[in-house]
């Protein structure tokens, strides 16, 4: 995997503030949902900043996607921190 990466060279990070997350239940769930997709190297959220890092490679998911699935779970993309 780290390798692949390192080939692709396309890796993006971004700082998303996210408003809904009340405890760690739900950061992690924001964390579990968003590293199951494809493109996802490594995505956590924490709940008590309001922010969800993301590491994502833009040729296989978009920003579009990322915040669909955290929207699908109840919580909303505020726009990046
Ligand atoms: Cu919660």
């Amino acid at each position: 995997m780290e390798m692949m990466v390192n080939i692709m060279g396309k890796n993006k990070k971004v700082t998303l503030k996210v408003s809904g997350m009340h405890c760690m239940g739900c950061s992690g769930s924001i964390g579990k949902a968003l590293s199951r997709l494809d493109g996802i190297e490594h995505a956590e959220a924490d709940h008590e900043k309001g922010t969800a890092d993301v590491t994502y490679n833009e040729k296989s998911i978009g920003m579009e996607k990322i915040a669909e699935v955290i929207e699908d779970l109840g919580y909303t993309v505020e726009g990046e921190a």
